[in-house]
């Protein structure tokens, strides 16, 4: 087969870039080792920032969006037995985020694919990437017996963290920076109405916990754990327990529980792979970065490579210009560190870290009030939670 560009992943970072680049003729095969149904059960991120919604509207994938999701003018903090509320549109001049699952995003990509006829092909196995500092790169992948060869002009590593595109740069041509911390989340999907209309983030002595939600009917609960717990250790009685413990009194007595429709655990990471090109592979999404999901980034930080990526293919394919593709490593980490930078600071700001000294609680507890005494504070926070400008 042949294409001009080869997508490795059918995650959001993926399927954006094929829709976005199939509306303009650019001609793509997008390649997922899973199927649909694994992808679309993975549950995920929920907070889309503005800049975001208006690339899925640009894909004409909005429309369900628009209708189903919910836009959100800001959250609460939780805290010592207080609730202080972040003014998102107020602190940033109008800004806001729309909570609409990956789920439902990554199924309206699906979707708008499968209408334009575009090729997905799922269950591949074995992808490999050949040739990627030639002119002439091509990836490989086993359909049962068959080794099937696709030619084309760029390969983008939309493969996730545990993909194969990162792997494939050599050793000595990407430099990774990561943190990896002291617990994971669990979290927990019910077919319940959410506790507060707005998310709440709650610091606690008893460790993180935070209430959010995808729909008026679908709540998502999740809570700070330790690294050594498993998903069999916490039945559905000891979550809502435990996630009542670390809200106020009042939030608490207000919580309606049910039966978990999902019930996971993911530990927390910062990670950041350098540069993101190497030769004619781009990485973007997740294949390249991660950040632990305090602020809400992972998913809107692979969405601003991906923005970057498909305007410098744009450039490349319809003006001969390719100073967007050399640009793309150097333009997406600016924005990139700027996220990891945020999830790093909010993390340490509402979790409880096992090895603290009471001088590291002291300064994170005036790091909280600090912030809330703060205008300019605020505002921080705010713009980094709606996302900086691409
Ligand atoms: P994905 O979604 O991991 O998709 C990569 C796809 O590549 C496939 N793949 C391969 N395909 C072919 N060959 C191979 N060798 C392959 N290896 C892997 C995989 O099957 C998969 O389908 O990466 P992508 O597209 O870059 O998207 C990134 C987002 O999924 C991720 O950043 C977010 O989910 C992070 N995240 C959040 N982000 C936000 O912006 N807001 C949030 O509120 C938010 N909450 C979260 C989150 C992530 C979480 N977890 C579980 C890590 C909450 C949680 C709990
Ligand atoms: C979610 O709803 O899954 C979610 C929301 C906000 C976050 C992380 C996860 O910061």
């Amino acid at each position: 087969m042949k294409t001009q560009i080869a997508i490795i992943g059918g995650g959001p970072s993926g399927l954006l870039l094929s829709q976005l680049l199939d509306l303009n003729g650019i001609d793509n095969i997008l390649l997922e080792k899973h199927s649909r149904e694994y992808v679309l059960g993975r549950i995920r991120a929920g907070v889309l920032e503005h800049g975001f919604a208006a690339l899925m509207r640009e894909a004409q994938c909005g429309e369900r969006m628009d209708k189903e999701g919910e836009i959100h003018d800001g959250f609460e903090i939780a805290h010592d037995g207080i609730r202080d509320r972040v003014d998102l549109e107020g602190l940033t001049g109008g800004n806001t985020v729309v909570v609409y699952g990956q789920t439902e995003l990554t199924r309206d990509l699906y979707e708008a694919r499968e209408k334009a006829g575009g090729a997905v092909i799922h269950n591949v196995e074995d992808v490999q990437l050949f040739e990627i500092t030639s002119d002439n790169p091509y990836v490989t992948y086993r359909d049962g017996d068959e080794i099937i060869r696709i030619d084309c002009d760029y390969i983008i590593g939309a493969d996730g963290f545990h993909g194969v595109s990162r792997k494939s740069i050599p050793k000595d041509k990407i430099k990774e920076f990561e943190r990896v911390y002291p617990f994971g989340w669990l979290g927990v999907l019910s077919r319940t109405k959410p506790v507060s209309p707005e998310l709440i983030y709650a610091k606690s002595d008893r460790g993180f916990a935070l209430c959010s939600m995808r729909s008026q009917v679908l709540s998502r609960y999740y809570i700070q754990v330790s690294l050594d717990d498993k998903v069999e250790d916490w039945s559905d009685d000891a979550f809502w327990a435990e996630l009542k413990n670390r809200l106020p009194a009042d939030v608490a007595s207000q919580l309606i529980t049910g039966p978990s429709i999902e019930k996971s655990i993911a530990p927390l990471r910062s990670f950041v792979a350098e540069p993101m090109r190497y030769g004619n592979m781009f990485l973007a999404g997740d294949a390249a970065h991660i950040v632990p999901p305090t602020g809400a980034r992972g998913l809107n930080s692979a969405a601003s490579d991906i923005y970057y990526l498909y305007h410098a293919l744009l450039d490349h394919y319809k003006k001969g210009d390719d100073t967007g593709l050399e640009q793309y490593s150097q333009k997406a980490l600016a924005r990139v560190w700027k996220g990891q930078r945020f999830s790093w600071w909010m993390t340490n700001l509402l979790h409880k870290f096992p090895a603290n000294s009471d001088f590291d609680n002291h300064l994170q507890q005036t790091d909280l009030e600090y912030l809330f005494s703060s205008e300019s504070a605020m505002k921080s926070l705010a713009e980094n939670y709606v996302g900086l400008p691409f």
